[in-house]
């Protein structure tokens, strides 16, 4: 494959992840393995199924290879996964008129789960997937079932399905309904996130007081001001816009600022402590004295190029940059890291 038949095949806003390196995303294990997996088919089905894992085996096999795309803006190409597709698994079970809406349901401690549109779900081929790549799916990965979504953001392929349930009425799933994940999930249309949870007004306000700490403020539009202090510990910040704003001090402790934007951002001395920082953009920020011990950093970026012009978080022998928080970037990335750190 050519770079350029490959760049063409990248969402806006996305990255390559290193080859080999599949990171594991949200919960990482099921709520248990003692019982024996199956899958059930109920709700508005003409006969509700349970099979097996070998029964689910057993039914024609479909292979299908395709891209993946996370939200927190890594993309894995040409990955195959095996299993049956939606729709012949809805023959066996004969779908009832009512039925508009499927929702995947996980077992795990918080019955994750996540829902499309029956009709968008077996127009993009779901797949019941048991194996990637010719080997069983395994356990952090979802195994040993786990539904594959292609063509949208991968929030919408739920690990350790157990359970599929079509619906009269869509019901949000876990991450659509706690963290305003977009229910369309489209990566070329970039719909990572629905409409901002507060109004302009009570954003105002509260960028007033600079207390931030433990609320709810996702897709929040803080860019341009100025912030110094903040205290946004434990804040849900997904998606905020900090762009340019100056944030010298700020305590971000155990904050979730998963895809912010701290473009230009003047973060000096900032502490961004547990704080999960996937998909953040710190390109042109001032990142000396800034602590991101114990933070998550898959799909951030620290230097960006995309109007043709290199801009690069600044870095000094202060910053605190654990190894450990730096080894999951994106290649590019930790090259970029690893440079202006010296
Ligand atoms: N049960 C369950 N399924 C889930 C999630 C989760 O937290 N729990 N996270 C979703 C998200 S946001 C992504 S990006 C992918 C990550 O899959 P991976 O860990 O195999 O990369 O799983 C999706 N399915
Ligand atoms: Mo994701």
């Amino acid at each position: 494959m050519t770079k350029d038949s490959r760049e063409n095949r990248i969402p806006p806003g996305q990255q390559l992840v290193a080859p080999g390196k599949w990171p594991v995303i949200g919960e990482r294990l099921p709520a248990e393995t003692n019982t024996p997996w199956s899958l059930k088919i109920i709700g508005e089905v003409d006969k509700s199924i349970t099979l097996s894992l070998e029964e689910l085996r057993s039914l024609p096999q479909t292979k299908r290879t395709m891209d993946i795309h996370c939200v927190t803006r890594w993309s894995m190409l040409d990955t195959t996964f095996s299993g049956v597709l939606l729709k012949d698994l809805l023959s066996e079970t004969g779908v009832k008129p009512s039925a508009r809406f499927v929702s995947f349901l996980a077992r795990s401690k918080r019955k994750h789960a996540a829902s499309l549109a029956l009709e968008t779900a077996i127009n993009l081929k779901t797949l019941i997937a048991t194996e990637v790549n010719g080997e069983p799916i395994g356990i952090t990965h979802g195994g040993p079932i786990r539904n594959i979504v292609e063509s949208r953001y991968f929030y919408k392929s739920v690990k350790w399905l157990e359970k599929i349930e079509l619906l009269n009425e869509d019901r949000l799933g876990f991450w659509e309904a706690e963290s305003g994940y977009h229910n369309q999930a489209d990566p070329w249309a970039e719909q990572r996130y629905m409409a901002p949870t507060i109004d302009r007004r009570t954003a105002l306000k509260l960028i007033e007081t600079k207390d931030f700490s433990d609320q709810d403020l996702r897709s929040i539009d803080a860019s341009q001001r100025n912030l110094a202090g903040l205290n946004a510990n434990g804040a849900s910040l997904r998606d905020a816009n900090f762009s340019g704003t100056t944030l010298a001090g700020a305590d971000f402790t155990n904050a979730n600022l998963s895809n912010a934007h701290f473009h230009n951002a003047n973060l000096c001395n900032a502490v961004f402590v547990d704080a999960d920082l996937e998909g953040a953009d710190f390109s042109g920020a001032d990142l000396r004295g800034a602590n991101f011990t114990g933070t998550s950093l898959i799909g951030a970026s620290f230097f960006s190029d995309k109007l043709g012009v290199a801009v690069g978080a600044i870095f000094d022998k202060t910053t605190q940059l654990p190894p450990a928080a730096i080894e999951p970037l994106f290649p590019e990335q930790l090259h970029y890291v690893n440079k202006a750190m010296g």
